[in-house]
């Protein structure tokens, strides 16, 4: 009935508003090192600072609060004593970055900062509960507050006026405006109000609900159960909000360099043959390839950990063969288990009592792609080291990559899920897949993912992951499911992926060309040139529909979808610098405007343009038949990267872009580092180019960060960071190159600098001043060249 006006017949009844009880006023309350404890009239409040600019609020209407916490944090405590003073009507509890004004008749927590900066705030409505268990927080909306974050969530980049569900859910379709719950997650969320940010995580694993709309000047978070728990991070600048939010949930490990390059995918390739077929069509083509992976024909009944003998006679030597081109196989894996008393994993699961259950001790069976199905309980340790290890079967292939799809967890019934009555032992700690339906595809990453690192001596495992919570980021990349070849989905792919880098999940990308439906040459054209700069960048499109291989919408497209594709790996020493930084700092790759020009209202909302880092724009076209398009570009002078044209910034402006054209934007001042095309990720590059595009007036500097790309070794040190300083003066530069850690030596034979729009004879090389035979000047894109032997 959901899809016929029925669903609007007047006689509809709508469900009864819940009513809340505030927790009211403040009986009592005592300070205990970083925690201070309140006793209300209806409910208890636990106050914990985790740092100076981190503090932590949980509510239970019943008990002193427990202060568990979800698989999402991986902070403790630093040593942060608060300053609590006692006044008559209200209490302040003071750190050196964060103050909270916590009014007593009743109790209403309001957060600022040190410069008295309002945080949040709350009026006439706090924290309240009802006799279901849901939990609630009210908020004040200022009229300024602009929202981002949330994880994976449909529409335009900001999220004021929106309100999304948490529950992670398998859609198929439709993905639009109206659909809030996808596959991810993310109870978080930062708020902008005038140039400056802060954040809050609601770390709650229950279904829950963000409201930013329905009230002009309030929005409030609520979930179905468990405490109201959640961290104010104090800012001030989104970056600050980042490096917070992601020291408590965890910061990304630096992916293997193969992960960065590009993969193909199809559900499915269905045969060794077709697999080789493809990689040799890569390579006869000559366009770089980095991963196939193996959708779910490549198993044995839809048996997870098996290959089908018949389609696949030998695995082994198929992902030897293809890792000697170049090519990792990255074969898919699902939580289901088929229910077949022959099958040696299957048997383990009962004999092991390692699947779901309920209470009474009923196996949860769920239907699936094999059939009737057991699901793994991964709250459980040693579920998920068992599972872990069975990843053996994989390795001892060769496979480095693991992609975990229908983890929220999907099941072909009329809720799509796990029943929420099964209960999770949860090492002993018994609760219903109600509570933990959200990290359930967390837990199964965490087991991929320390399972595989084991198992790979030493080598970076990539995963990616379908499902997820907060914290997911260390454990995997994200694809953001089942898009369809439209332009609408093209489109909402660049809030959506801002949105999931703004929440701690840097390595994402929609599956390029579109995963259902039928794409068109056009469309598959405009939308590589978006995924080269996506950090996650797959192919992916589904049975029955049009292939989208690069080559199959004939030669003119292909030409085009190769010179993007080669593009990605000219620019990987970049992005692999950039990813290096996300790994300590959180900070995404793929960035909204905002991040670097939070005061800059006209970056607030834009959706259809982002940042690679912090002086790249790219402006993907997103729409049929278009050759041109709007690019706002902030204040500051702007390089076309194709044409070397300067723009003046602080305005809109009318480009140009036929269908081989991505419009992509260079900040002035700033250095882009440029490698060689090549067939695979890990083939070394030969040649470093660094661009230089000058700022009047202004020094540069760029640190390449470069290590071997596949193993952990960077933990210890072995990297290199090359430092390029170039300073302009009047009629010279001066280009100097430093190494700043040198444990690791890469292959480079040769440095190269382009210095754009530049005719200065004078160029000093590590203060050795070049002869103009070592320069070569271009007449006619402007530019001075000259190449230094590199050892
Ligand atoms: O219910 O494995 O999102 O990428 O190709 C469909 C088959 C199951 C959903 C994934 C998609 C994958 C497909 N899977």
């Amino acid at each position: 009935m959901e899809d016929t006006s029925f669903a609007i017949h007047p006689g509809n009844k709508k469900e009864m508003p819940s009513q809340y009880q505030d927790i009211g006023n403040i009986n009592n309350f005592k300070q205990e090192e970083n925690d201070v404890h309140i006793i209300c009239e209806r409910g208890y409040v636990t106050i914990r600072f985790y740092r100076h600019d981190i503090v932590r609020i949980v509510m239970n209407p019943f008990a002193t609060p427990s202060m568990q916490s979800s698989l999402a944090l991986v902070k403790q405590p630093e040593d942060v004593i608060p300053v609590v003073q006692d006044m008559q009507n209200a209490l302040t509890v003071v750190s050196d970055e964060l103050k909270l004004t916590i009014d007593k008749y009743p109790l209403r927590i309001s957060a600022y900062d040190v410069n008295d900066r309002p945080l949040v705030i709350e009026n006439d409505k706090g924290m309240a509960f009802n006799e279901k268990g849901k939990v609630i927080c009210f908020k004040e909306m200022n009229p300024d507050d602009h929202f981002y974050g949330f994880g994976e969530k449909a529409g335009f980049l900001d999220k004021r006026d929106e309100k999304y569900t948490m529950w992670n859910t398998d859609v198929y379709a439709p993905h639009n405006p109206e659909t809030n719950a996808l596959y991810q997650s993310i109870p978080y969320f930062m708020t902008l109000r005038d140039g400056q940010a802060h954040g809050i995580f609601f770390d709650n694993t229950f279904k829950s609900v963000f409201d930013m709309k329905s009230k002009a000047d309030e929005y409030s978070f609520s979930a179905e159960g468990g405490d109201i728990d959640y961290y104010i991070l104090a800012g001030r600048t989104p970056k600050d909000v980042l490096e917070q939010y992601t020291d408590l949930t965890g910061k990304m490990p630096i992916p293997p360099k193969w992960a960065l390059g590009y993969h193909q995918s199809r559900y499915s390739y269905k045969t060794e043959a077709e697999v080789r077929e493809l990689a040799d069509s890569f390579i006869e083509k000559g366009i770089p390839l980095d991963a196939i992976h193996l959708d779910i024909h490549y198993m044995d009944g839809y048996r997870v950990f098996t290959f089908d003998n018949d389609r696949f006679p030998d695995p082994k030597k198929l992902v030897q063969d293809l890792k000697e081109k170049g090519i990792r196989t990255v074969p898919i894996v699902d939580p289901g288990v088929k229910e077949d008393p022959e099958y040696g994993l299957y048997q383990e699961g009962i004999l092991g009592d390692l699947f779901c259950k309920y209470l009474d001790g009923r196996i949860f069976f769920g239907d699936v792609w094999p059939g009737n199905s057991a699901f793994p309980d991964f709250t459980n340790q040693a579920v998920r080291r068992w599972w872990g290890q069975k990843h053996q079967f994989y390795t001892d292939l060769g496979i480095e990559g693991i992609w975990n799809d229908m983890n929220e967890p999907a099941v072909f019934n009329e809720t799509k899920t796990m029943d929420v009555k099964v209960m999770h032992n949860n090492d002993g700690d018994l609760k219903t897949h109600r509570e933990l339906h959200n990290v359930y595809g967390l837990y199964m990453g965490e087991a991929t993912y320390h399972g595989m690192k084991s198992l790979l001596s030493g080598h970076r495992p990539f995963l990616l992951t379908r499902a997820g919570y907060a914290g997911v980021q260390r454990y995997a990349a994200v694809w953001t499911g089942d898009n369809r070849s439209f332009w609408e989905h093209l489109s909402m792919a660049l809030p959506m992926c801002m949105n999931l880098g703004l929440s701690g999940v840097a390595f994402a990308g929609p599956d390029v060309g579109g995963f259902a439906h039928d794409s068109s040459g056009e469309l598959l054209a405009r939308w590589t040139q978006f995924g080269a700069f996506t950090p996650y960048f797959r192919n992916h499109s589904a049975l029955d529909f049009a292939r989208q291989e690069p080559w199959s919408f004939g030669d003119k497209y292909e030409s085009i979808i190769k010179k993007y594709i080669e593009l990605r790996y000219k620019w990987l020493p970049h992005l692999y610098t950039l990813f290096q930084k996300t790994s300590e700092t959180g900070i995404p790759v793929m960035r909204p405007l905002f991040m670097e020009y939070p005061q800059d209202e006209n970056t607030y909302n834009l959706s259809d343009q982002f940042m690679i880092g912090s002086t790249v724009i790219i402006a993907p076209v997103l729409k049929p038949d278009t050759n041109h398009r709007v690019v706002y570009l902030p204040k500051g002078q702007w390089y076309d990267y194709w044409t070397d044209r300067q723009y003046e910034g602080g305005q809109h402006w009318l480009i140009e872009a036929n269908l081989d054209t991505l419009p992509i934007f260079i900040k002035a001042g700033s250095i882009v580092p440029h490698g060689d095309i090549k067939s695979s990720a890990n083939v070394a590059d030969q040649q470093i180019k660094f661009h230089i595009y000058p700022s009047t007036g202004e020094d540069l500097s760029y640190t390449l960060y470069d290590d071997d790309g596949e193993t952990f070794g960077y933990q210890d040190g072995l990297s290199i960071g090359l430092d390029i300083d170039c300073c302009f003066e009047e009629n010279s530069v001066k280009i100097d190159v430093n190494k700043r850690i040198d444990r690791f030596q890469p292959a480079w034979k040769e440095l190269l600098f382009e210095i754009h729009q530049l005719t200065i004879a004078n160029i000093f090389y590590n203060g050795s001043h070049m002869n103009e035979s070592e320069l070569t000047f271009d007449n006619k894109t402007n530019t001075t060249t000259f190449r230094i032997a590199h050892r």
